[in-house]
């Protein structure tokens, strides 16, 4: 009596406020029941117009399920754990609109809403990362601190300490647009950088391999809109983002391993097994079924639970997911992680889905082996997998022969049967393997591996053979971050030490390498070089799409040959110590009627009639006149 005399009393305004308030905290208890809703919107148009919706909350598996505006539904899937519904709805001809859910149990019902939203034009047929490409490497908390006020982020567990080599820096998709002009500069055209959704974990995060929410960028780093103005930004620079996505594991951290949808979503022996990294086992004749099942089915680390993509649910999240970000950040395309460890057959169908729906969409999987043929089985079309009838459908892969050879040739300055330049010419004479040499990755290392510059002790010399041929071999050159200004690393010392902070991304910073002014002489000598070469090539069309033409090395020297019918370059590698003279009729075939040779390293004009002459631990990159 008490209340409703207090309530009397009150104004008009007052009175509709409390209502208001009580209306809100109704319909809050309502859609409680739905904690998560993914993907959280969908696309008109798609080529596969049947979209998944995971409903996530208490005992949402207990509600019959209808949806607004006529549109169909066509599956609904209850697994044994009642706290998830998986809703199918076909879009076919559904124009973009809002949609409407209705969840029913007993009398209780309850609404969410789910748009579908217009795609940008021509979005089907986005154009793709190819050989006219050069890949940067970046890794977001080791680049560039734009925003010091999400360094750490109250609801994630690791908090921002620099002074940890293995903790979180602070670095930022701010701090990669801020840096932008930067890598343009230098003649990169696309960013490769590692993961950037939520990582959980609670140590040892920054990486992001180890995923806790695929629908969200990790806080540290920015928001979803951020990375979508990344994407803006970069595509106004007529640059190219690419998205490093991980099909085969997710973080311990990730809320469906905390209340697993199906026993079987992850890999179970029951719990955790190590795989044995043994990844030839996936198509040795002579192996046995357990060891295959180990190296797909085991995880790579305890905190890394394996994706079981041969779940039907599992790979249509997966997919719906990859296409999600796609369509939302607008990318350009993907980097895939792992790519040898996931189900077979199942990231088959992840690779054909993302390419049947986006045709020219490139993908590049990480297939870290030592022999061509091995590699060559995971490309798209492989002559190699064809002999098992496999197909994995993936366009692009990397050349990890190449990088081996890459990571001692230049210490061989004698030449023998099997070492020196011989190496780089066996590797290439491999290329018969590959369904399509051109759309290999190439690259000097990554964040992985130990740092080109580390290995050569700095030497200048040796940087300049290696981006000579990174820029004017056949393939997709990749850079991986301040390799272009002389950064080391040893990987003898750990991941932290192959992957320091940029130098000039932290404010404070005493050396500021984004800059010209900022750069020291020596750092300076690495970029100036790398952006010469680089830029050069951003518009040979003969060194993007041309022949190659090899010759066999002789006293240590590598000659090959870009062509097409409008151009002709020649690239001549000095691996040897000492100044190398020979003749060029070995090489008339590719050097034809040309009597000339503009030299883009050293600007001199070399007389293609006379002895060529090339001092040791130099390269030259003729345009031939
Ligand atoms: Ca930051
Ligand atoms: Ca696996």
């Amino acid at each position: 009596m008490a209340t409703l005399l207090v309530l009397l009393r009150l104004n008009k305004k007052a009175m509709k406020k409390i209502i208001f308030s009580l209306i809100t905290l109704f319909t809050l208890s309502l859609s409680a029941q739905i904690d998560r809703m993914e993907p959280p919107f969908w696309y008109e148009g798609m080529n596969k117009s049947e979209v998944q919706v995971l409903f996530y909350g208490k005992n949402i598996a207990q509600n019959s399920v209808s949806i607004s505006n006529n549109v169909v539904i066509t599956n609904v899937t209850k697994t044994e754990n009642p706290n998830y519904l998986f809703v199918t709805i076909d879009t076919k001809n559904v124009k973009a609109q809002e949609l409407q859910f209705t969840f029913t149990n007993g009398k209780k019902s309850f609404k969410r809403n789910f748009e579908i939203k217009k795609r940008r034009p021509n979005s089907a047929l986005r154009k793709s990362f190819d050989a006219s490409d050069v890949m940067y490497l970046l890794m977001p908390d080791r680049f560039a601190n734009g925003n010091p006020n999400n360094d750490s982020s109250p609801e994630l567990q690791e908090k921002a300490d620099r002074s940890l080599p293995g903790g979180r820096h602070g670095g930022d998709i701010q701090g990669i647009i801020n840096n932008l002009d930067y890598i343009k500069e230098l003649g990169a055209t696309a960013i490769w950088s590692t993961p950037m959704c939520e990582d959980n974990d609670k140590g040892y995060s920054y990486h992001t391999y180890g995923q806790s929410d695929v629908y969200r960028i990790d806080p540290r780093y920015g928001t979803n809109e951020e990375y979508k103005k990344l994407a803006d930004e970069m595509h106004k620079r007529d640059m190219k983002l690419i998205k490093d996505y991980v099909t085969n594991h997710w973080g311990a951290e990730h809320w469906m391993f905390k209340d697993m949808p199906t026993y079987d979503w992850f890999h179970q022996f029951p719990g955790y097994k190590q795989s044995n990294y043994r990844m030839t086992t996936q198509y040795d004749i002579n192996g046995s079924k357990r060891d295959a099942k180990y190296c797909m089915d085991g995880w790579f680390v305890p905190s890394m639970p394996d994706l079981n993509q041969s779940n039907p649910l599992v790979l249509n999240y997966l997919i719906q997911n990859a296409i999600w970000w796609i369509e939302y950040a607008d990318l350009d395309g993907f980097r895939v992680d792992t790519y040898s460890y996931n189900d077979k057959e199942g990231i088959a169908k992840w690779t054909k889905a993302i390419t049947d729906e986006y045709p020219y969409f490139n993908i590049v999987g990480e297939v870290w082996m030592h022999d061509q043929a091995q590699i060559s089985y995971w490309q798209k079309d492989s002559p190699i997998a064809k002999i098992q009838s496999y197909n994995s459908y993936l366009p692009s892969v990397m050349d990890f022969t190449l990088h081996d050879v890459f990571g001692n040739v230049f210490n061989e300055d004698r030449a023998d049967w099997s070492n020196g330049m011989i190496k780089f010419y066996e590797n290439f004479v491999n290329d018969f393997l590959y369904a399509d040499p051109n759309n290999l990755l190439i690259f000097l290392e990554n964040h992985d591996t130990g740092r080109f510059n580390q290995i050569y002790q700095n030497d200048f010399k040796k940087y300049q053979l290696g981006m000579t041929i990174m820029a004017t071999m056949r393939g997709i050159p990749q850079l991986y971050y301040g390799s272009e200004i002389g950064m080391a690393g040893d990987k003898g010392k750990g991941d932290a030490d192959i992957r320091q902070d940029f130098p000039g991304g932290w404010k404070g910073d005493s050396n500021n390498a984004f800059s010209a002014s900022g750069r020291t002489a020596e750092q300076s000598k690495y970029f100036d070089f790398s952006k010469k070469v680089l830029n050069w090539r951003k518009n040979k069309e003969v060194i993007h799409t041309g022949k190659l033409t090899h010759y066999i090395p002789e006293n240590n020297v590598y000659v090959y040959f870009r062509h097409n019918e409008k151009e002709t370059v020649m690239v001549v590698i000095n691996n040897a110590s000492d100044t190398q003279k020979f003749n060029l009729e070995r090489f008339q075939e590719n050097i034809k009627v040309f009597n000339f040779g503009t030299d883009i390293i050293s600007d001199k004009t070399i007389d293609l009639k006379n002895e060529l002459s090339i001092e040791g631990k130099k390269s030259m990159i003729l345009e031939l006149k």
